[in-house]
């Protein structure tokens, strides 16, 4: 049986991203599925216990526990060794990753979170408006993060800050997938992150798809719905 025991809702962004590097490296894992929907993160008390801010996705591996996508996706590599490509060991290369990693929590993730909740899961899961003033300023947001992409991370490299495919593409993508929720134009994406995301879609192929499957049902449920 695998030694790694993963705690994930595949409804989140970070716990997607996870799954799929997992996937694509063939690493097996036993699943352990938090439904966030229900209130699993504060319920089950094997989570809780390896999670302590109760959010997904976490990390068992024997007596090791982890939270926080990105210390897992480091460890992972590590561990099952993975081809260097995903986190390089040479300093320079592993540097752009770590700026990419950094820099995502309050800029990609930050934006896409607001326009989201703003637009959809605060009404949808807490009965809320839908917030004007939120998806305003993620969306200024998205466009300062589309300038930083076009001429920082994506300048002269199909990857981000690499020629290779690395952890810094698999947290982005599965954050930029959970826009693909809301109404097309809703936010602009830069022609370059277009031409990258497909990129990505495509290194990933099968595994993409099925780690998003959920998020295509929840998007095809949603378009049977009056527009919020
Ligand atoms: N920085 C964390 C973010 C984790 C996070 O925000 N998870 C959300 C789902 S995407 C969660 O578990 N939320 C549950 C809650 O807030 O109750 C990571 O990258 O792992």
């Amino acid at each position: 049986m695998a030694s790694l025991k993963l705690y994930f809702d595949m409804m989140s962004q970070p716990s997607r991203s996870v799954v799929l590097l997992l996937k694509a490296n063939k690493v097996p894992f036993v699943p352990h599925l938090i439904n966030l929907a229900k209130g699993a993160q504060y319920s089950d008390e094997e989570f809780v216990d390896v999670s302590p801010t109760k959010r997904v996705p976490a990390l068992k591996d024997g007596d090791m526990k982890l939270f926080e996508s990105t210390a897992m996706m480091k460890y992972i590599c590590a561990k099952y060794q993975l081809a260097d490509h995903w986190y390089p060991k040479d300093l320079e290369k592993r540097a752009k990753i770590d700026e990419y990693l950094s820099w995502h929590h309050t800029n990609t993730r930050l934006a896409a979170v607001s326009i989201i909740w703003g637009k959809l899961f605060g009404p949808l899961l807490l009965g809320k408006p839908v917030n004007e003033h939120k998806i305003k300023n993620g969306k200024k947001q998205m466009e300062d993060c589309m300038k930083i992409y076009d001429n920082h991370f994506l300048k002269d490299t199909p990857f981000l800050s690499s020629k290779e495919i690395s952890i810094a593409d698999v947290l982005a993508i599965c954050e930029f997938s959970q826009l693909e929720l809301l109404d097309e134009n809703l936010v602009e994406l830069s022609s370059k992150v277009k031409d990258w995301q497909k990129r990505c879609v495509d290194y990933f192929g099968e595994d993409y798809q099925q780690v998003h499957s959920i998020l295509y049902k929840m998007k095809a449920s949603l378009s049977k719905r009056p527009k919020l």
